[in-house]
């Protein structure tokens, strides 16, 4: 009765000893008893993995209290939320972040130096957790950040991949891929929900049913696994508000395969139903093309399902009508990778709460947002048809059926016009019919984002044109941006503190903006001490990495210049090896006398190649058989130095990124969306030599063109250059350093051949050649800014005083106020 609940209530209450304490006494305790009894080692003896994973805990602890708070604080005051699906989330290490955001860094420093332990040792012992390939995935970790730090109701739903994108190894100068099994080790930072399952369900049949009088179609599946939840909190940075990540785990279900069982079968019965678990095994490296492949498609759906099923439960669980569901859910797809989404809700609302078809298609458009990370037509998801049927046939009779009505309405619009509608269909025609899920998205959701200025513009010129003439309104974008409390806070503590000195404040820390305070200081030659020493501080933690990981000591004197991301063609690391190749040249080719007025550089490039990617592959080999020629030329010593970082990820890139004094971003003209790497090294006080592409083109307006090395073709020239072909003048010296490759000269002749016949004249589709000049002329207008130290920092200053704006803060203000209409809330104290 209730009079008995509330005695309970009481008894909870009187038993409850208050919020966790963050006095480093009580820290000290928890991470002793976790020690003794969750880690099960004596407190009397424990290795610093073995101290981590209780430190963990401790923390872990904390974040569920705010997390349980926020929760309830939600399901009581019943806001709009957003929930953001994604197939992939960079989340790297937890532990910094958590702490920080929590507010008790100095705490458990304290803490554990007291128990003889250095927080940053035991900071070491994690592994990152790699649940994505590259930008997208680490944009989505960096909102997710922003999101609980401005307040915002939101849920993230990903995948829990129990291997994450694959470890690259380097053996003899090539890329090998070694699995990631990155769980082994267990994961504190996750808490299992074995009681939030549910059945997720593949092929079979579609069957006509009777409801009330009526024909209806439903499904009827063939086979079914179980999702389990996964959650990992989010902690926000100067609020309470803790979100959640839910990450989906297959495992076998229990239903559907009793007839198995009953055949005797049991052995071989067990082992099918492990198949099951496969499904979220497995991260496809490289965030694009996987067509045609089941397991991708299943991993798609199996996540969809889960996810959907786990909103609308809870939609449920506070509202009676589906009326409501656009006031109280907005549902982001992260690129076309969650887009079934959308068929999957209007078979929920039409087949299982049995609404009207258009009336549950508003209801979808209007919940549903999107952002595609792509610019390229060719780099946009495509699902055979014959596959998805086989999979979810009543969502391929889903899918049909939007299309058609599509179609019918644009036919009232543009007339029959019909090689508009062929490209506009959902359905594409031809030998091998596809679902092209971007026209799915963009048909079903009411907003569709660009990732800066520069990408919308061509999408709405190219990729998306006539989806742009006949819904203008729907198209927005939201320039990315990247968390400070990562990309500053976590990763150079050296750079926060004098920037909170000189601003006089760390309230920058929740709202970027106000770096522009640091113009202020900018002439101040204390202020420029400072900030030279933090930038050595930091070059020296990057060097003693180079050197243990790689054998190769580098000169701190030197410039440190950094190309750090997927290696693909359109971001062309072969343009700085060539560019390399021809420093080295010049310099062999120099008086002795000459070389003094050298600027000494160490290049770092780092990156992995998508397994399948050959090219790409060979542009590693390359910059290996580069490296070795020069690192072991005595007689140019410290003069110039190539590294190549293996197996670039994010914890190697918070080490990278604070030592960096250069950072290249060489992106052919209309090619990257958007561009992140470029903001954090600005963040960090690096100066850029970049393609005027993404969204660097305001970067330029934030901190103007004379605080940045710029080059190369510009967006609207590209398309000139290619048809040119054959015609384009290119410089001599690229003749020379591409025919020192093709000759051989770095070994590998063969093998380097078909990488070298992709830039010749007339094939060269990413336009190294042509702007190799003006890529020649930014590198050496770098070395001479490098030998004006008072010019140089001022232009450092300048970058990070012009970072505010790349704030993922920022971008979730305008995705909250522009595209989800959600508005924060706070959990009190
Ligand atoms: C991608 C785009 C970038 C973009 C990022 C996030 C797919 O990441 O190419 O231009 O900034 O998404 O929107 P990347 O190539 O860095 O892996």
């Amino acid at each position: 009765g209730v009079g008995e609940r509330r005695a309970k209530a009481e008894r909870m209450f009187t038993l409850m000893d208050g919020f966790l304490k963050n006095d480093p006494l009580s820290l000290q305790k928890d991470i002793l008893n976790h020690v003794e009894y969750t880690v099960a080692r004596s407190r009397f003896s424990f290795d610093d993995f073995e101290a981590y994973q209780a430190l963990s805990h401790s923390v872990r602890d904390r974040l569920i209290e705010r997390w349980h708070d926020t929760h309830s604080y939600f399901k009581r005051t019943k806001p709009k939320r957003l929930y953001f699906l994604s197939l992939e989330f960079l989340m790297g290490r937890s532990l910094s972040n958590s702490v920080i955001n929590l507010g008790i860094q100095d705490q458990y420093a304290e803490a554990l130096s007291q128990l003889g332990f250095e927080f940053e040792v035991l900071a070491e012992q994690e592994g990152d957790a790699a649940l994505g390939n590259g930008g997208l995935a680490r944009l989505s970790a960096c909102q997710m950040d922003s999101l609980a730090t401005l307040d915002y109701p939101a849920w993230g739903y990903g995948l829990r991949y129990e291997y994450g994108l694959f470890r690259q190894v380097i053996v003899d100068g090539f890329q090998h891929e070694q699995p990631d099994y990155w769980l082994n080790f267990g994961n504190p930072w996750e808490i299992e929900r074995i009681h939030v399952t549910y059945e997720v369900k593949f092929y079979g049949t579609v069957e006509e049913i009777d409801v009330n009088g009526e024909k209806h179609r439903v499904w009827v599946p063939g086979e079914s696994v179980e999702a389990v939840a996964y959650d990992n909190p989010i902690p926000g940075y100067g609020t309470r508000n803790t979100l959640n990540l839910r990450l989906w785990a297959a495992k076998p279900s229990n239903k559907f395969d009793l007839e198995a069982y009953n055949t005797g079968d049991y052995i071989n019965s067990v082992v099918n139903r492990q198949r099951a678990e496969t499904i979220s095994n497995v991260l496809y490296p490289d965030d694009r093309n996987h067509q045609g492949k089941e397991l991708r498609l299943k991993q798609q759906y199996f996540f969809v399902s889960a996810s959907l099923q786990d909103i609308i439960r809870r939609f449920k669980e506070a509202h009676n009508n589906f009326d409501e569901l656009p006031d109280k859910v907005a549902l982001h797809l992260n690129d076309t990778h969650p887009s079934l989404s959308i068929a999957e809700i209007m078979r929920i609302l039409v087949d299982e709460e049995h609404l009207g078809w258009n009336k549950a298609w508003d209801i979808a458009c209007e919940v549903f947002s999107f952002t595609t990370h792509t610019v390229v037509a060719e780099g946009l998801e495509k699902i055979p048809v014959d596959l998805l049927g086989s999979l979810l046939p009543r969502h391929l009779e889903i899918l049909y059926q939007i299309n058609f009505n599509f179609m019918e309405e644009l036919k009232k619009k543009i007339g029959l016009d019909y090689n508009r509608l062929s490209r506009m269909s959902i359905v594409e025609e031809g030998a091998v019919k596809n679902i092209r899920m971007a026209n799915l998205a963009i048909v079903g959701s009411h907003i569709v984002n660009g990732v800066s200025k520069l990408h919308l513009d061509t999408l709405k010129m190219t990729t998306f044109k006539d989806f742009y003439e006949l819904w203008p309104e729907k198209f927005q974008f939201k320039t990315n941006g990247v968390t400070q409390r990562r990309w500053i806070v976590v990763s150079n503590p050296s750079l926060c503190a004098l920037i909170s000195k000189w601003l006089g404040t760390e309230a920058w820390i929740r709202n970027a903006d106000l770096l522009t305070g640091l113009r202020d200081h900018v002439d101040n030659t204390n202020f420029h001490q400072e900030w030279k020493m933090v930038k050595r501080i930091n070059k020296m933690r990057l060097a003693e990495y180079i050197e243990a990981m790689s054998g190769v000591k580098v000169s701190l004197d030197a410039m440190f210049d950094v190309q750090v991301k997927r290696i693909h063609e359109y971001k062309r690391q072969f343009l700085n090896i060539l560019g390399i190749i021809h420093r080295y040249d010049c310099l062999k080719n120099m008086d002795k006398n000459d070389r003094r007025n050298v600027v000494p550089r160490v290049c770092i490039i780092g990156g992995k190649a998508a397994p399948g990617y050959e090219i790409a592959k060979k542009i590693i080999k390359l910059c290996h058989s580069v490296a070795e020629k020069i690192n072991n030329d005595a007689d140019i010593g410290d003069l110039l130095k190539l590294v190549f970082i293996p197996d670039y990820n994010v914890s190697v890139a918070e080490l990278v990124i604070p030592g960096a004094d250069l950072s290249q971003h060489l992106s052919t003209a209309g090619h990257e969306a958007s561009g992140t790497g470029s903001m954090k090294f600005l963040m960090n006080g690096c100066l850029l030599l970049a393609t005027a592409d993404g969204s660097t083109v305001e970067i330029i307006e934030e901190i103007g063109s004379d605080n940045l090395f710029l080059f190369g073709a510009k967006v609207q020239e590209v398309a000139e250059l290619r048809e040119k072909g054959s015609t384009l003048k290119i410089p001599l010296q690229f003749a020379r350093v591409l025919r020192m490759v093709r000759d051989g000269y770095f070994g590998y002749k063969e093998y380097f051949k078909s990488l070298c016949d992709t830039v010749e004249i007339g094939k060269d589709f990413y336009l190294l050649g042509s702007d190799f000049g003006s890529y020649l002329e930014a590198q050496a207008a770098a070395d001479k800014a490098f030998v004006e130290p008072e010019k140089w920092i001022k232009m450092s200053i300048l970058s990070v005083a012009g970072s505010g704006r790349f704030s993922s803060d920022r971008t979730i203000q305008e995705y909250a106020e522009r595209t989800w209409k959600i508005v924060p809330s706070r959990c009190p104290l």
